[in-house]
């Protein structure tokens, strides 16, 4: 790898929750070792444990030394590319983890402030996938369970660098959405199914978003 070129760390976590894939963790590894405005990607899994996460990220920050950190997860229910704003200080969920904890009302830091903003350029990112007729929203939360923690504990590390960094959040795939009206129709509820996106636009919206990150344009 050149010493020279820029590095784009993208991260994508691996499937959760009994689900058979992860569309974050698909992205990620599509995109793995693209050039994008003379930045090269380099896609890396992160674990779903609250356990490991955290050793995970130095490790991930300290090998690569990143200019950009782009984090990817699954949000299952949402119908768009979401933008997540803000990362919060706080573990909270009840689906267990990867390996089976929970955690409730628990800092993620200590010392840490109670939020980070994301600094990604979140509105040019956003017009310009709208300009690419791609649904998106900016997100005021990216919840209490790994994907904000994921993004807090980025924030955190690179407080005093100016690195951008942030979390894109991704709806189901439709293979997932299908999996996920089948397991549905055994537990007797009455929801609507899933909304879902091809993999081919997220992979699409991720290279728009690491292209506005690091040139301020769209890939041509
Ligand atoms: N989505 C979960 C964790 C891993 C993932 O892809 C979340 O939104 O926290």
């Amino acid at each position: 790898m050149s010493k020279t070129q820029p590095t784009v760390l993208l991260t994508g976590f691996e499937p959760y929750g009994g689900m058979s894939g992860n569309p974050a963790y698909a992205t990620m590894r599509a995109l793995d070792g693209e050039i994008i405005a003379g930045h090269r990607i380099v896609g890396r899994p992160l674990p779903v444990s609250i356990a490991r996460i955290g050793a995970e990220i130095d490790d991930l920050l300290h090998e690569f030394r990143p200019q950009t950190v782009i984090s990817l997860g699954l949000a299952p229910g949402e119908p768009v590319i979401r933008l997540e704003r803000v990362g919060l200080n706080l573990a909270d969920f009840e689906l267990g983890d990867n390996e089976g904890l929970t955690s409730r009302d628990q800092p993620l830091s200590r010392q840490g402030s109670a939020a980070r903003w994301a600094s990604l350029p979140l509105r040019r990112i956003e017009a310009a996938l709208l300009a690419k007729g791609i649904p998106v929203r900016l997100s005021e939360t990216a919840g209490t369970y790994l994907c904000n923690a994921c993004l807090y504990g980025f924030l955190e590390r690179l407080e005093d660098q100016a690195v951008p960094c942030g979390f894109i959040h991704v709806p189901m795939t439709p293979d997932l959405a299908a999996e996920a009206i089948v397991r549905r129709r055994h537990d007797g509820m009455d929801r609507l199914p899933p909304p879902s996106m091809s993999l081919d636009l997220i992979v699409a919206a991720v290279r728009i978003a690491i292209s506005e990150t690091v040139s301020g344009s769209a890939p041509a």
